[in-house]
């Protein structure tokens, strides 16, 4: 089934010019941009974002990090693309990332990770709407998606 994520592209993928590199290959999987923007995180958007983290002793880091230079926020739809973006991405320390995915690929420290997505559909409709309203998430065709998408 069709759904949607929330993917972030941190400050060090930013500062590192991997942006391209990495929407590249989510291009290439097939997964459709439905929303994308450079923004500035702030301690309200932290704090809410990261909910389940904010009394972990890494959080104050943490929010530190993703505030300190511009991220990618981004929307993708497409079939499993909650599931299928973690597997993507690999595990949050790169230590212990496969190679092939972008963590396993590009990085090496827990706190320059690179990349955010959601963890299950609920926390997909929660993030995409402290990043996205309405309007800024669109519903388009695309006709490669017949080569993409069986049914
Ligand atoms: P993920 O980003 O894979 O969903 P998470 O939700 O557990 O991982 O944590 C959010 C981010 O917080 C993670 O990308 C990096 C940071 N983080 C998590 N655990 C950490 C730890 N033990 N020490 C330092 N930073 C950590
Ligand atoms: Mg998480």
């Amino acid at each position: 089934m069709s759904e949607r994520t929330l993917v972030l592209l941190k400050p060090d993928t930013v500062q590192r010019g991997l942006v391209g590199q990495i929407i590249d290959r989510l291009e290439k999987r097939g997964w459709k941009i439905v929303g994308l923007k450079l923004i500035n995180m702030t301690d309200e958007i932290a704090k809410l974002h990261y909910a389940e983290h904010v009394d972990k002793p890494f959080f104050p880091g943490l929010a530190s990090f993703m505030m300190s230079r511009p991220i990618i926020a981004m929307a993708l739809e497409g079939k499993n693309v909650v599931e299928a973006v973690r597997k993507f991405m690999g595990s949050t320390n790169p230590q212990e990332a496969q190679p092939g995915t972008i963590r396993g690929d590009f990085a090496t420290d827990i706190g320059r990770n690179l990349i955010h997505g959601s963890d299950s559909v609920e926390s997909a409709v929660r993030e995409l709407s402290i990043f996205f309203t309405e309007g800024e998430l669109h519903s388009y065709e695309r006709e490669i998606d017949a080569w993409i998408i069986e049914s």
